[in-house]
C-alpha cells in the first residue's frame, strides 16, 4: 500500500529534519512554514545565533545523510570555560577527551542545509504560509499569506513542528482535551555580540588581544569552550561562530534587582555589565544597540498529557514539549522524536492512530525526563558551581567513572555524549547522586572516603550501562 501523503507544519529545525526522513521513506511530504525562505531572504548580515549540538542532534543528522555537510562548519566546544568577577577563567572539561565534547553550530546554517536536504529528497516546502486554523470536519488547514490571501489546503495526516507557540497545538485543543501546562521560569534572555576579533574597536584591545590580533588570530576568547559567567541569579553564556564572533546569551530574572524590569535601555545594561561582567563589556562594543533592538526572550517549560488528535494529527519538538535551555538539548530532543517517528511511521501499515499513541508513550517519559533535568541544571549552573560538597560529588564522580566504566558514567555524560534514554540517565543519575552524597557527607576531601565499601555498594546496587549501538 502507498504511504499516506503527510502535511507538515513548520519548516524549523525539527520539523526540516522530520520531513527529509520522511520523503526519503517515500512519504509525499508537503511543508507550510510561516516565515519566508531563510536562503533567499538571506541572514546575512543578521544576527548569528547558535546552538550546542550533542551526540543525539549528530545521531539525527547521521539518520538524515546529513553529518558530513554539517562537520566542516561546526566548532568544537571541550568544556565549560568559567569566568568569575576578577576575570579569571578556568576551563572544566566535559569528558574524558576530544572525543567527549560538544559542537557550536549556527541555526541559520543549519535550517539552511536541512531545508535543502528535505527538499532533495523531495519534500515540497512551501514560505510565507502560517497556519491559523484547522477546520476539523473537512480536514481542512486554513493558511495565511504575506499577500494577505487566505488559502486552504486540504490534509489526511497532519504533523506539527511548529514550535513552543505551536498554532497545530492551538487547533488541537479545541478538539479535545491537551493537559497543556505552561510553566513560566521567571527568567528571560537576551542575545548580545562579541565580533570577531579583527572587527574589535583599536581602543578596547590590551596586551593580549592586541597580541592576539597581530598573530592573525580570530576570536577574542577561547573558541573551543562554552563560555559562562555564572552569578548566583543569573548569568551569561558565550558560544563560538564558526567565523570569529561569539553569541552572548544574557540570562536575567524578569522582576528584581537585577531584573528585566530594572535593567531596561541600553545604560541601565551598560551599568550592570560594568559591574558583573566587566571583561565582557569590554567585548560586546555594541551592548546598548544590541540590548535595545533584540527581543527578550521568554522561557519556560511546556507539558501535555497528550501529543496526538487519534490518526489525525500529532505534535514533536517545541510544540510538544519546549524546555528551559539550560543543558542545551531542545533541538537534540526533538531530533530524537524526529528520528522515533519517522521510523514508526515508516514500519507501519498506515494506522498512523497506533502510531501516534506509541510515538507518545515512547518519548513522553523522556521528554519529561529531559524537561527536569534541564530544570535541574540551571539551578546547579548558578547555585551550586562553588558549594564544597558538590565539587567534592563531581570529584568523586568522575574517580568513579573512570573505576567503573561499564556501570558509572556522570549524568551530563549520558545525556550529552550518549543516547542512552534521557528517563534512563535521570534515574540512573539519580541513583549515582545519592551514593555520592551518602559517600562524601562528613567529609572535608576524598582522602577519608572508604573506596572498598564505595565499590562493593556499586557492584551490588548499580546495573551495567547498557549503550544503544
Ligand atoms: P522551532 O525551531 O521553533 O521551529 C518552529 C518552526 O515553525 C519555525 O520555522 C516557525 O517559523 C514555524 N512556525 C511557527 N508557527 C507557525 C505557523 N503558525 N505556521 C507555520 N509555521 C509556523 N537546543 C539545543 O539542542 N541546544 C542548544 O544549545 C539550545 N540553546 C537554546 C538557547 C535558547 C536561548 C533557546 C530559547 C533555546 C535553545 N535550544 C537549544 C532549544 C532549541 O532552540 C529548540 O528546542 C528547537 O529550536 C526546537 O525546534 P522546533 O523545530 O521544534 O521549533
Ligand atoms: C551545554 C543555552 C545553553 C546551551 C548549552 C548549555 C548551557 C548551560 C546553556 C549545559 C552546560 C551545551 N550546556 N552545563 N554546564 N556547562 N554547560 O552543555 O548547551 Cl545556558
Amino acid at each position: 500500500m502507498p504511504h499516506r501523503p503527510i502535511t507538515l507544519v513548520g519548516a524549523g529545525l525539527v520539523g526540516a529534519l522530520l520531513a527529509t526522513l520522511l520523503a526519503r521513506r517515500g512519504f509525499d511530504v508537503t511543508v507550510f512554514e510561516r516565515r519566508p525562505d531563510p536562503r533567499r531572504a538571506g541572514f546575512v548580515g543578521g544576527r548569528s545565533i547558535n546552538l550546542a549540538l550533542a551526540e543525539r542532534g549528530w545521531h539525527g543528522l547521521r539518520v538524515a545523510g546529513l553529518e558530513a555537510r554539517m562537520a566542516p562548519i561546526a566548532v568544537m566546544m571541550r568544556g565549560r570555560m568559567v569566568h568569575d568577577l576578577e576575570g579569571r577563567t578556568n576551563l572544566q572539561r566535559y569528558g574524558r577527551d576530544d572525543s567527549e565534547v560538544i559542537w557550536s553550530v549556527s541555526r541559520a546554517s543549519l535550517n539552511a542545509m536541512m531545508l535543502d536536504a528535505a527538499e532533495e529528497a523531495g519534500a515540497t516546502i512551501h514560505f510565507d504560509r502560517p497556519l491559523e486554523g484547522v477546520d476539523w470536519s473537512t480536514s481542512t488547514l486554513h493558511l495565511g499569506a504575506a499577500d494577505g490571501v487566505r488559502r486552504e489546503h486540504r490534509v489526511d495526516v497532519i504533523i506539527g513542528a511548529d514550535g513552543a507557540g505551536s498554532a497545530l497545538r492551538a487547533a488541537l485543543a479545541t478538539q479535545a482535551p491537551l493537559g497543556e501546562r505552561f510553566e513560566p521560569l521567571g527568567h528571560a534572555y537576551k542575545e548580545l555580540e562579541i565580533p570577531p576579533l579583527a572587527q574589535l574597536p583599536e581602543s578596547i584591545l590590551d596586551d593580549t588581544l592586541r597580541t592576539a590580533r597581530e598573530r592573525g588570530e580570530r576570536f577574542a576568547m577561547e573558541p573551543h569552550a562554552l563560555h559562562i559567567w555564572p552569578r548566583g541569579g543569573y548569568m551569561c553564556i558565550a558560544l563560538p561562530n564558526a567565523e570569529g564572533s561569539f553569541t552572548v546569551t544574557l540570562f536575567l530574572p524578569n522582576e528584581g534587582d537585577p531584573g528585566f524590569d530594572t535593567v531596561r535601555d541600553a545604560a541601565g545594561a551598560r551599568a550592570l555589565f560594568a559591574r558583573d561582567f566587566p571583561d565582557l563589556l569590554r567585548l560586546v562594543p555594541d551592548l546598548g544597540h544590541d540590548f535595545e533592538s533584540n527581543p527578550t526572550g521568554m522561557l519556560g517549560t511546556l507539558y501535555l498529557d497528550r501529543w496526538h488528535l487519534d490518526g489525525r494529527a500529532v505534535l514533536l519538538g517545541d510544540a510538544a514539549h519546549a524546555i528551559v535551555p539550560f543543558h542545551g538539548q531542545g533541538m537534540n530532543a526533538g531530533f530524537e522524536d524526529a528520528v522515533e517517528l519517522a521510523e514508526l511511521l515508516g514500519g507501519s501499515s498506515g494506522d498512523t492512530a497506533a502510531v501516534f499513541a506509541e510515538f507518545q508513550r515512547r518519548r513522553k517519559p523522556n521528554a519529561d525526563a529531559i524537561a527536569r533535568m534541564a530544570l535541574e541544571n540551571y539551578i546547579e549552573m548558578r547555585d551550586r558551581v562553588d558549594d564544597a560538597d558538590y565539587l567534592l560529588m563531581r570529584e568523586l564522580d568522575r574517580e568513579l567513572a573512570a573505576r567503573h566504566p561499564t556501570r558509572w558514567m556522570p549524568r551530563y555524560a549520558m545525556v550529552t555524549f550518549t543516547r542512552l534514554p534521557y528517563a534512563t540517565a535521570l534515574q540512573r543519575g539519580e541513583q549515582q547522586a545519592a551514593l555520592l552524597r551518602e559517600a562524601v557527607a562528613g567529609h572535608a576531601s576524598l582522602a577519608t572516603v572508604d573506596r572498598e565499601v564505595l565499590d562493593t555498594r556499586i557492584a551490588a546496587t548499580v546495573t551495567e550501562l547498557e549503550l544503544p549501538a
